[in-house]
């Protein structure tokens, strides 16, 4: 944790200071206080302008505060709200037909939270491992990769391999195998034993640092699991909805997973909504009352979530992050700084790897970005993850590596 001593205005101060008396210490924020984003960009309460390349851990793809979604939000928020899933809504049944033509699944179970959804993939993939595939009740395995990151309920820190998500917090949810990421022999041994229901896996680790695993990496691993009989699941909360050049990650290799996990910027940052999308075969393992939420598939959430994946393919936002990412990392690359080791990603999910012998290194360079008008965070100390909304243009995306350019002198 960084000690270095960052000045703020009074205004900033007071809101740290409150947010440290009266809320949980469970994050480490950029000394910088946020009052309005509007499309790439979000304003402090000082009025300063800053692009925003965190995007809400890319729940924010759309832009902040994009007009049609909040347009969305308003009219339905004065029709209807809530109704839990006592009953039906006019609005449930036409996003539901809405996002699995989309995405092209006979069914979608909508939750709110990402790890509710990762939660909901998991129960599926056990209630199918017993019901169809034939697993003895209660042994059902679930093969995860080391350096995951989906989320942070009970069970699903029980197969992280990251000590800041599991340490403290067991006993552990049994039934799931780690191997490593990108390492298909591992995953061939483990798919061995008949016992195994699925293989849950980020088409990119985010939280690892932007760790993109090899070309036909997924493409491998899903023939690997058809052909044992295990369901591939793939976790596109935060590389899906064009945040890496294609609408879904798995995309890029023609891969369609037996689960699709959607979360973040399903609602472009309005309000929690995520959703898992298979057909009948797994879905339908579920029945009546063995499954739900309060909020899940409310009328509001559904509203929202049409327009935000309308405006996703409106504006065309998978072409524009796979154009203006490799603009993004040419242009980094091309800086030749010596204390930048490398620079990697898909679209833009992208993040550089610092070269520096200051373990402080990469967040002294954030401090500075943001001295700059550049927010951006790091992950597991040398890595900054570079992920603006994909709303960002083109010259915007220059401006900003010439300022990244400049601020990388602060490690000289
Ligand atoms: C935090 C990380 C990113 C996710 C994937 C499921 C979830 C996430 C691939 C759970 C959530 C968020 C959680 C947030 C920070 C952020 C994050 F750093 F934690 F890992 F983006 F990389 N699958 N990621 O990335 O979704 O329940 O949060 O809606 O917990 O600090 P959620």
């Amino acid at each position: 944790m960084s000690t270095e001593i960052v000045h703020v205005s009074e205004r900033t101060q007071h809101y740290i200071d409150l947010e440290s008396r009266y809320g949980a210490h469970n994050y480490h924020p950029l000394p910088v206080v946020l009052s309005r984003g509007e499309g790439a960009f979000v304003w402090d309460v000082d009025g300063r302008k800053y692009y925003d390349f965190l995007s809400g851990y890319s729940a924010v793809n759309q832009g902040h505060c994009h007009p049609r979604i909040v347009g969305a939000l308003i009219d339905q928020a004065q029709r209807l709200t809530l109704t839990s899933r006592a009953f039906h809504s006019d609005k449930l049944g036409l996003y539901e037909s809405f996002i699995t033509r989309l995405f092209g699944y006979d069914k979608v179970l909508p939750m709110n939270t990402g790890v509710e959804a990762v939660e909901t993939a998991l129960k599926l993939c056990r209630r199918w491992g017993y019901e169809v595939k034939g697993i003895p009740d209660g042994l059902a395995k679930i093969i995860v990769c080391g350096g995951n990151f989906h989320g942070r309920t009970s069970s699903v820190i029980s197969f992280s391999t990251d000590p800041a998500s599991y340490g403290g917090f067991g006993p552990y949810m049994p039934g799931f195998i780690i191997i490593p990421y990108n390492d298909l022999s591992a995953l061939s041994a483990a798919l061995a034993d008949p016992h195994v229901a699925g293989f849950l896996v980020e088409p990119i680790q985010g939280e690892a640092g932007v760790v993109v695993p090899d070309d036909g990496y997924l493409s491998r691993a899903a023939d690997m699991c058809r052909e044992a009989r295990a369901l591939f699941m793939a976790d596109e909360i935060q590389t899906g909805l064009c945040r890496t050049g294609r609408m879904l990650c798995c995309d890029h290799e023609d891969v369609r997973p037996d689960i699709v996990i959607l979360g973040k910027a399903l609602s472009g940052g309005l309000l929690p909504v995520s959703a898992v999308l298979a057909d009948d075969e797994i879905m339908l393992t579920i029945g009546p009352g063995e499954h739900g939420s309060t909020y899940g598939g409310n009328p509001l959430a559904c509203a929202i979530a049409i327009t935000a994946l309308e405006v996703l393919q409106d504006e065309h936002m998978a072409e524009r992050a796979e154009e203006l990412g490799q603009r993004f990392r040419e242009g980094i690359a091309g800086l030749r700084s010596p204390h930048i080791r490398m620079v990697r990603g898909k679209g833009l999910l992208n993040a550089v790897v610092v070269d520096h012998p200051d373990p402080e290194a990469a967040w002294r360079l954030c401090i500075r970005l943001m001295e700059e008008g550049i927010l951006a965070k790091p992950t597991h100390g040398d890595k900054i993850r570079f992920a603006p909304p994909l709303c960002i243009t083109s010259p915007q995306i220059d401006e900003c590596v010439e300022t990244i350019g400049r601020c990388l002198h602060c490690l000289d």
